[in-house]
Order: C-alpha cells, then structure tokens, then sequence
C-alpha cells in the first residue's frame, strides 16, 4: 500500500498525480495546488506589498517593465541601468524586503518535492503583477547561483498564456495556459529555457479582481 499525503481529500480536491503536467523536461505544471491557499498567499501579498510597494522596474537597455514587481525574502530580484541582479535591499526603500511568509516557503517546498524536486529551500520569491495588456518578453532566469534549483512559480487571478520554449531563443515556444492555484514548477534539463506570459486578456477573477500575480520562488544565493 503506498502512503500519500493527500488520500483522504476527495479527488476533486486531490493534488498532484493525474493532474499533473509534463511541459518539458524537467517541467511540469501542478493544475489548482494552490487553491485551498490561494485566499492566504493573497492576504500575504497585501502584507508585503504594504511594506514593499509594487514597481515598475526599467530594464538595462532602459525600458519600463509593464509588469509590476515587488519581492520578499532574504534577497530580492531588481533591475535598473547597471543590470539585473538579487539585492537584500529594496532600493525603494532603503531596507531589507519583507521577510517570506511561513506559508510561502511551505507551499513552494511542497510543489518542488510533488514534481521531483525535494528539500528546495527558496531565499527569494519575486512577486508579479500584470493587469490586462500586460505581457513578459521571452526571457531565461539565470541570475540565480545554483542552476540546481528549480524555480517554482505560482499563479493566482485572471487566467495567462505562459509561453514555454527552449535552449534557444528562436525556439518556438509552447502556450500552456495557468489558471488561478495552479503551479508550474521547472528544472534540470529546462531550468535555463526560454519564457514568457502573453498580453493578458481582459477579464475579473472573483477574489484576485482585474489582475493576475503571480510568485516564484528562487534558490537565489
Ligand atoms: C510569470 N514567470 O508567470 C512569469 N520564470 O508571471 C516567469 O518568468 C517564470 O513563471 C521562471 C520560472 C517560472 C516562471
Ligand atoms: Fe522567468
């Protein structure tokens, strides 16, 4: 008899197995694993972004992200003209970004193991807004030390086309869409693939409004 965690939610609530998906090597999407605590992740970023106000961060070639970003954790993804890196400090504020809730390391650690990936220990988690028109430009994250890590990556609000490539940049992504809870989770062989969410489409999410955030967690130093 094998032993899951899991076994005694009624299967529509169930996490991981049958409605688990390949997207790569090494990358798999875990449709709604974050549902029964989306509400919470949510009250969370209301906390940290009252600390740690959501920005839009310019790129080194000097355009402004439309994505709006904010951090929490040890250390924080930013960018400006010098180039992207992780900083402890929001330079916003001057002071160390708001530490990483309990529950947000919890979850990512479960993700991680549920997709092959045990004892992640994230230091970062770089929290994304995109309100509808908002896109990301295909993009590798290799700003991080360990490449042995996996990033997890959680959406919550308005349906996204999160666009999953390749090694190369001219490789031809796949659209896969991320729904509210779920979380894609990615590593090994794709850890440095190409990726990006497309123009989000209009629309209101019940708890989230007219937005969708998104939170990936990093092992960053
Ligand atoms: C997003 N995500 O979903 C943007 N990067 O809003 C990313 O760029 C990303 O989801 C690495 C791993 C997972 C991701
Ligand atoms: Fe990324």
């Amino acid at each position: 008899m094998t032993f899951d965690l899991f076994d005694n939610l009624p299967e529509s609530h169930s996490r991981g197995g049958e409605h688990n998906e390949a997207i790569g090597p090494g990358a798999v999407v875990l449709r709604g694993f974050a549902l029964s605590r989306a509400a919470a992740l949510h009250d969370a970023i209301a906390q940290i972004q009252a600390e740690a106000p959501f920005r839009h961060l310019v790129t080194p070639g000097g355009f402004r992200m439309s994505v709006a970003m904010t951090n929490c954790g040890t250390l924080g993804w930013v960018s400006d003209a010098r180039g992207y890196r992780y900083d402890r400090i929001d330079p916003d504020s001057g002071r160390p970004w708001p530490a990483m809730p309990t529950d947000f390391a919890e979850i990512a650690r479960e993700a991680a193991a549920a997709a092959g990936y045990p004892d992640f220990a994230p230091d970062a988690c770089l929290i994304n807004r995109y309100t509808p028109g908002t896109r990301l430009s295909l993009h590798q994250d290799r700003n991080e030390r360990d490449l042995r890590a996996p990033i997890v990556s959680v959406s919550l609000g308005l349906p996204a086309v999160f666009l999953f490539g390749g090694a190369q940049r001219a490789d031809r992504p796949a659209r896969v869409r991320m729904a509210h809870g779920d979380i894609a989770v990615w590593g090994g062989p794709s850890r440095l693939y190409y990726h990006g969410i497309a123009p989000l489409a209009d629309g209101s999410h019940p708890l989230i409004g007219a937005l969708r955030l998104n939170l990936t967690f990093r092992k960053a130093g």
